[in-house]
């Protein structure tokens, strides 16, 4: 009886879970599409990588119980929105902006939350742009809303991120003062040198627009 039992919670686990990753498929087509929409508008691609992936259930039940939520499959779909998660890393802090309108643009993608952590940074200095998006997606043929969490961010605030996460991120107990404001200065750092390379992109694109230059978009550069 147990293994029967163990075998019908794993086949729910799995229907529940593939639901996921098909909005994480078809949301990674939709980025491909809107990849190339861009180029034709702006001549380069700003999307310098993409990663997704599926929250573990070790990590889903963590959260579920840090926030105090009941621990069950319909409470995880309304509670958790974060189990399909794609980072979308771009060049420019303007590509951030430009591509999130055109994802909020797509008529069946519906905006659930937006966490500005650019124009809000945290106080540790992170910065990103947080999407929650319900994404449509088709099993056995019935159209279910999906969540998807989307993360948006330079390659300049992924990097710090990225090395905060490994130092950091998930260290429970406060962090020093003096190492705070180090991560602090570091992550101020990064952001100068977002605005310079913006500010060079612009002056550079104005100059190729003044001089009626045509450029071919090769999307490996
Ligand atoms: P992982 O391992 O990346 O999946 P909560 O999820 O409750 O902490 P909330 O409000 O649901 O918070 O989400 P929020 O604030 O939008 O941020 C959640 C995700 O953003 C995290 O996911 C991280 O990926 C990233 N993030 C947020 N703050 C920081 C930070 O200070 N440093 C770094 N490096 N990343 C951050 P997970 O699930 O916590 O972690």
């Amino acid at each position: 009886k147990d293994f029967k039992d163990f075998e019908e919670i794993k086949t729910e686990l799995v229907r529940f879970m593939m639901r996921y990753k098909l909005a994480l498929d078809e949301f990674n087509k939709r980025i491909e599409i809107l990849k190339h929409e861009f180029c034709q508008i702006h001549d380069y691609n700003p999307i310098e990588h993409v990663k997704s992936r599926l929250k573990t259930p070790e990590s889903i039940f963590k959260k579920l119980k840090r926030k105090g939520f009941d621990i069950s499959l319909s409470s995880i779909r309304e509670n958790i929105q974060d189990i399909a998660g794609v980072r979308i890393t771009c060049s420019f802090i303007s590509d951030i902006y430009e591509l999130s309108e055109m994802l909020q643009a797509q008529k069946d993608i519906k905006l659930v939350a937006c966490k500005d952590y650019i124009k809000n940074p945290k106080t540790n200095g992170y910065k990103s742009l947080h999407l929650i998006l319900k994404v449509p997606v088709f099993v056995s043929g019935k159209r279910e809303e999906t969540y998807v969490e989307v993360q948006i961010r330079t390659i300049a605030m992924d990097f710090w991120a990225s090395l905060e996460h490994k130092i950091y991120y998930k260290y429970d107990k406060d962090i020093p003062e003096r190492l705070m404001r180090e991560l602090k200065a570091a992550a101020d750092s990064v952001a100068e040198l977002d605005r310079k390379m913006e500010n060079i992109h612009k002056e550079i694109k104005h100059l190729k627009e003044a001089e009626g230059i045509d450029e071919k978009v090769d999307f490996d550069d």
